[in-house]
């Protein structure tokens, strides 16, 4: 098994539901990564400790989902040079999600958080795949391949619209 280039972490284990798809995503691209909890408030230790050695374990980006007040993103952007992305996660304790979204996304100047949407944390697997492949073509290659289905798909989309009758409309 090849060593880990992308770390998942949350804060929870409730925020798997939402998590899994940014594993899913790699898994799919055969992109090796680990995944675990840490979290900014009940671990802060665990939290220096994981973002303190990402570098030399290997890790090349790291996924970081939390809701409610979500410092953990924003931590572990504080405390390494890695690229990170967070996930705003809609939980049980959030406020709709909004909490989430501005603690991760309202970064102070000099430590971003590339945040994705509200629980979207497929995007942020295809993020951490597009940030690696910006120097490996194999992964570039799949990515592409990943954008044709996607074309695809809207593609039929339009073709089954258009068969029945919207097309043009006088
Ligand atoms: C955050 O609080 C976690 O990231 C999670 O989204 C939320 C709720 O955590 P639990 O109470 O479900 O463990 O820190």
């Amino acid at each position: 098994m090849s060593k880990p280039v992308v770390g998942i972490i949350m804060g929870s284990t409730s925020d798997m539901k939402v998590m899994k798809e940014a594993a899913n995503f790699l898994k799919g691209l055969k992109i090796p990564f680990e995944l675990t909890i840490v979290s900014a408030h009940r671990t802060p230790r665990r939290m220096v400790d994981y973002s303190s050695s990402a570098r030399e374990r290997g890790l090349k980006v790291i996924i970081a989902g939390a809701g409610g007040a979500a410092h953990l993103p924003g931590m572990i952007a504080s405390l390494t040079s890695l690229p990170v992305i967070g996930v705003p996660v809609n939980s049980s304790n959030s406020l709709a999600g909004w909490d989430s979204i501005l603690s991760i996304l309202q970064m102070p100047s000099g430590v971003p958080v590339a945040t994705v949407a509200l629980d979207a944390a497929q995007n942020a697997g295809i993020l951490a795949a597009q940030i690696l492949g910006a120097t490996d073509r194999a992964i570039a290659r799949k990515l592409d391949a990943f954008k044709v289905g996607l074309k695809k798909k809207v593609e039929g989309a339009a073709k089954s619209v258009e068969k029945k009758g919207w097309k043009a409309i006088d």
